[in-house]
């Protein structure tokens, strides 16, 4: 940035007292609203440069001082100039948002995951630790925190303005956009895509508090079972252990440690396990085959919600060894929640 740190402080004051702006109270805010200021200040240039140049010459020109009109031959320095100088300053636009742009999508590796439902016409939000929300997020300061986002209907928007982040939330994709709250305090959340009737309701107030503060919070409004836990119980009460009972005689492949893993598949690609493709792998089974086992998995589409897919992927990242299906197994059978399918092998 060309402006001085004090002016540039100067500058963010006045426009937040002046209500213009909305508070800067992310690590990316400042950077955006540097290129920000950065777009306009260039219009309003190329702005007073055309109307200077408009005004002189109208009156430089002006029929009484010049009745008859003289013949001007090109000038290739000026041409030069006049595109030279326009396409240094798109070119530097462009490398400054696409470096921008680059550090909004690259989730820092050590951040939160936190999950975001959307539908018509509210945003449910599901911690790791089963805290559940509705129109409400609350989130650590001075923490990187992404946000896994997938709609039950119509395309939504994710917006934060104070964070200064966006993201399209999309039916049957998960989308990810992350940010670091810097400052406590209550901030607003819109929806941004038009998405019927009720769409102006669809907001909420995201709360950042101090990591002690957050700490309290979770422990104050916990559901008592994580996410992972409510998977468990899905993965035994929907039968998936009675192909995935990590027996080596099993129908289906071993679960322990598939995610982060990478797989080969039957038609002969590979893929990297992330919790894009584990919903993927339970919603269309038969569009990645992974090699060496037979297209049986059958579809889950329709029989689960997108709150029962969370719980069960977050399941799945939980299952470094064997041990934990084993115990969902054994559980399972012990108190009849789901009677062993046909061909389970038995221990
Ligand atoms: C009838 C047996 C059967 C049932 C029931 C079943 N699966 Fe599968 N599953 C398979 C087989 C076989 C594969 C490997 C072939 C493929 O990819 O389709 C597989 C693959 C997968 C994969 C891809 C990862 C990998 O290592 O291949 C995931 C994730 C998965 N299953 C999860 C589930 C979940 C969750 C359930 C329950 C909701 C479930 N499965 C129910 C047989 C089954
Ligand atoms: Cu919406």
């Amino acid at each position: 940035m060309g402006i001085s740190p004090v002016i540039w402080q100067f500058l963010v004051k006045w426009l937040t007292a002046s209500a213009l702006f909305p508070r800067e109270a992310s690590t990316i805010a400042p950077y955006m609203d540097a290129l920000y200021v950065f777009l306009v200040g260039m219009t309003i240039t190329g702005l007073l440069l055309v109307g200077a140049i408009l005004v002189t010459f109208s009156i430089r020109y002006r029929k009484s001082v010049h009745p008859v009109a003289t013949q001007v031959e090109g000038s290739t320095l000026l041409e030069a100039t006049w595109t030279i100088i326009p396409l240094a300053i798109f070119l530097i636009t462009f490398v400054w948002g696409a470096l921008l742009y680059f550090r909004i999508y690259n989730p820092p590796v050590n951040s939160m995951n936190i999950y975001i439902v959307g539908k018509q016409w509210m945003w449910k939000a599901e911690h790791p630790g089963g805290q559940h929300e509705i129109n409400a997020l609350h989130v650590p300061t001075g923490q990187p925190v992404q946000l896994t986002m997938i709609s039950q209907d119509v395309f939504h928007s994710f917006s934060i303005p104070e964070f200064r982040i966006k993201r399209e939330v999309i039916p049957g994709r998960y989308s990810t956009v992350w940010f670091q709250a810097t400052t406590p305090g209550d901030y607003h959340l819109f929806c941004t895509q038009y998405c019927g009737t009720k769409h102006s309701a669809m907001i909420g107030t995201i709360t950042a508090l101090s990591p002690d503060d957050y700490k309290k919070w979770t422990q104050g409004s916990t559901s008592g079972t994580s996410l992972a836990q409510n998977g468990e119980r899905l993965f035994a009460s929907m039968g998936c252990n009675s192909c995935h009972s990590g027996n080596a005689a099993a129908r289906g492949p071993n679960l322990a440690g598939v995610y982060g893993s990478r797989l080969q598949l039957t038609n002969g690609s590979q893929v990297l396990v992330n919790e894009a493709y584990l919903r993927d792998s339970i919603l269309n089974p038969s569009q990645h085959v992974t090699a060496g086992y037979a297209p049986i998995m059958p579809t889950y589409q329709g029989q689960i919600s997108e709150d029962g897919l969370i719980d069960l992927i977050e399941y799945l990242k939980t299952l470094n060894t064997n041990y934990r299906v084993q115990q969902t197994l054994t559980t399972s059978q012990s108190d009849q929640a789901a009677p062993p399918a046909s061909g389970m092998v038995k221990p």
